[in-house]
């Protein structure tokens, strides 16, 4: 028996993903991962026979439903379809597919939308955080055009801005769930962090590499896979994360001296495959990371004096973080992150799902 699923495909941020409605998708969680394999078109590399696009960043679900919890609008639950095996993850969020859940939201009637522009309160499910997006609504509409560009994705369209009260040890409990800012790996000096995603610091030069190489060339570096994914596993072990073999966190970043005068370069294993920008979240984990005296990455940033604008480089240009920070003593309290991001709309439609393979 074939069955039909309504779904919206949209861009979010430099990821692209598929958006349901909670109400639309089982109930039972393993029905719905079995539904989720099936649509993305995973377990396969190419993932031919589904929506995936052959890349963590195009494998990406958004699942939203109408919030009970005060002054919050509305639930979005992200989860990742690992590309070549039969897993979907929990256990991170994603800033990126964030970008077009208000949109959606408004679309199917979650939210009704204000002129010219809409505040949409969204708990993100995974981590237990609440996110503002504000959402262009010109006449109560949702519209995507615009003149907004972020490296990573051509052309413009409408901004979308997101913004994060309180976002440290999302999903390790604590800002630095190590208890160090300096843990040693396998003789590597790390840090390790989570302000919104769990990630390893880690120094480009301690792995030779200057940090200003292709993904193609990183991609093909098997010894400095090899090596990331032994510091990645112990890290996993030493963040509370327990064993994280089949796990999409911690995410492995790479830094070096920024080249285009931001706040640091960035290479990003998102665990195995290399980033073509930066998460949102690990944006905010970086730059956090490099605010923290003593850190490996304080040493290389350029940390801005007087501007709460951080630049993270990544291979594709930058990110810009906007943070508002408070210190006390070497403490520091992150109380505001906030970006720009944009989303297109892609296509509107059901998705095929063929029962017995359930
Ligand atoms: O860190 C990729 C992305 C992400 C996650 C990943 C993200 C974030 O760029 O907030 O957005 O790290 O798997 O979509």
């Amino acid at each position: 028996m074939v069955k039909s699923i309504p779904c919206i495909m949209m861009r979010g941020g430099t990821s692209k993903g598929v958006y349901f409605l909670k109400s639309d998708l089982p109930e039972n969680d393993s029905e719905r991962d079995q539904l989720l394999l099936q649509v993305m078109g995973s377990p396969d590399e190419r993932q031919i026979n589904g929506l995936g696009g052959a890349n963590p960043l195009t494998s990406k679900v958004a699942i939203v439903g109408k919030s009970v919890l005060p002054n919050v609008d509305i639930d979005y639950l992200f989860a990742q379809v690992v590309v070549d095996q039969p897993l979907v993850g929990y256990g991170q969020n994603c800033g990126n597919i964030l970008a077009g859940v208000g949109q959606f939201a408004i679309e199917k009637g979650l939210v009704l939308a204000d002129d010219p522009e809409t505040d949409v309160v969204i708990h993100m499910v995974n981590s237990g955080d609440n996110a503002i997006a504000t959402i262009q609504t010109p006449g109560g509409k949702v519209s995507y055009d615009g003149q907004a560009e972020i490296d990573g994705v051509p052309g413009k369209a409408a901004p979308v801005r997101l913004n994060f009260l309180d976002t440290a040890g999302a999903i390790c409990g604590s800002l630095l769930p190590t208890g160090n800012t300096i843990d040693i790996i396998d003789g590597y000096e790390v840090t390790c962090i989570d302000n919104g995603m769990p990630i390893v610091v880690l120094r480009a030069i301690d792995f030779n590499i200057d940090g200003t190489e292709t993904i193609a060339e990183l991609e093909s570096n098997k010894k400095l896979k090899t090596s990331i994914e032994k510091v990645r596993l112990k890290a996993g072990k030493l963040m509370n994360l327990g064993d994280v073999t089949e796990k999409t966190i911690p995410k492995m970043t790479l830094i070096s001296n920024p080249e285009n005068g931001g706040m640091v370069s960035t290479r990003s294993f998102i665990p195995h495959r290399c980033h073509s920008t930066i998460g949102v979240f690990a944006a905010v984990s970086v730059a956090t990371a490099c605010l923290i005296p003593g850190t490996p990455a304080s040493k290389i940033a350029n940390i801005p004096n007087g501007d709460n604008t951080m630049v993270i480089e990544h291979p594709s240009g930058g990110m810009d973080v906007v943070m508002e920070i408070e210190t006390k003593n070497d403490d520091i309290n992150i109380k505001r992150s906030g970006f720009l991001r944009t989303a297109r709309k892609l296509f509107e439609g059901e998705v095929f799902i063929t029962e017995q393979e359930l």
